[in-house]
């Protein structure tokens, strides 16, 4: 059931963003800065999510109204294939301390945030919500998928049992300013610029793509995910979860060839058929959040140009 609230909900709220140094939760704090809310972070040594009594008594301490659990173990391909254990354990921990707390702590408002690996490998496409756990899961991304799943249960339980107004988003691959740019740990995008500009600046003759180039897979710049978390809030009362995408999706060889233009690279791209492929394609269907309203605005193009600034000054700055 959608619920009409107004845009002021969030205004003299308590809003915490778990997670606020991260891709995700820093472009939270940014769109959350125009919302006349009081904005509420925590860095882990103040608080470990993972830890249920320092989350407890942070909860305790500083009563939010409002959370955005945007605080997760995050990483590529490799680096899920490579920590099932560290997916799987620190996102459940996180979700779950966090929700819970913030019950406790009397927090009605939540928004747990989700990624599109939890539906199956081979899910239609566009992939709608009603998806969700109707076939086997990508095995490289298994672990963090099955905790994430959790997390939204968490959500549609407390909302059920204890009538708590939590709810979930899913966004699609993700990219932009503060991406970890790791050449073994990212995502694909953050890793293409960055090899592109090695190899630009290196001068060398091809750069080297992971798999064969054919997943198909659709990227939403985090400026507009964060956008879409302050409309959800605002708007949306439910308990399904919702997808956030941009509608549009390419091949992982027609992303290099993007990202290359960008960067200014015009060698050669060669595929490593040794290094996982992962799903064959993930778009979303994000036609329930259209519905509500709410499209993203930042092309593809645009976004690589500005993540590629951003990785200059980061790299610049060492
Ligand atoms: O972004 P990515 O690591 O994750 O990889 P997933 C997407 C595709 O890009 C795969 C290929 O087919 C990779 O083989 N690829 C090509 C590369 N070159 C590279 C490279 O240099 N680095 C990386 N990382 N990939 C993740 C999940 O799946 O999606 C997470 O593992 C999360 O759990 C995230 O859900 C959104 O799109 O395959």
């Amino acid at each position: 059931m959608a619920e009409q609230q107004n845009a002021e909900t969030l205004a003299g709220r308590r809003v915490f963003v778990a997670g606020h140094r991260g891709m995700v939760g820093s472009a939270i704090v940014r769109r959350l800065a125009t919302e006349r809310c009081e904005i509420l972070t925590a860095s882990r040594a103040e608080m470990d999510l993972r830890d249920q009594s320092a989350t407890r008594a942070w909860f305790e301490a500083q009563r939010p109204d409002v959370v955005l659990l945007a605080a997760a173990k995050v990483g590529g391909i490799l680096a899920n294939d490579s920590y099932p254990a560290a997916f799987l354990y620190d996102n459940l921990m996180i979700e779950a301390n966090t929700i819970e707390a913030a019950h406790r702590s009397n927090v009605n408002r939540l928004l747990f945030l989700g990624s599109s690996c939890i539906y199956p490998k081979f899910a239609p496409q566009p992939i709608p919500e009603s998806a969700l756990l109707t076939g086997p899961l990508e095995p490289t991304n298994e672990w963090y998928a099955v905790a994430k799943i959790a997390g939204i249960k968490l959500a549609q339980a407390y909302r059920r049992e204890h009538g708590r107004d939590y709810i979930s988003a899913m966004p699609t691959n993700l990219y932009g300013p503060g991406d970890n740019y790791d050449l073994l740990g990212s995502h694909v995008l953050p890793a293409l610029i960055h090899k592109a500009h090695l190899a630009k600046t290196e001068h060398q003759s091809s750069l080297t793509l992971w798999g064969s180039g054919s997943p198909r897979r659709e990227f939403l710049h985090v400026d507009d995910l964060a956008d879409a978390c302050v409309f959800l809030l605002a708007r949306y009362s439910g308990e399904e979860h919702v997808n956030v995408g941009s509608g549009v999706d390419l091949t992982i060889l027609e992303l290099a060839r993007l990202v290359c233009q960008v960067v200014g690279f015009d060698g050669e791209i060669v595929c490593d058929t040794s290094k996982p492929d992962g799903t064959p394609r993930k778009l979303m269907d994000s036609s329930k959040l259209e519905g509500l309203g709410w499209t993203s605005t930042i092309p593809l193009r645009e976004g690589i140009e500005s993540a590629y600034g951003d990785f200059l000054a980061r790299h610049k700055a060492g």
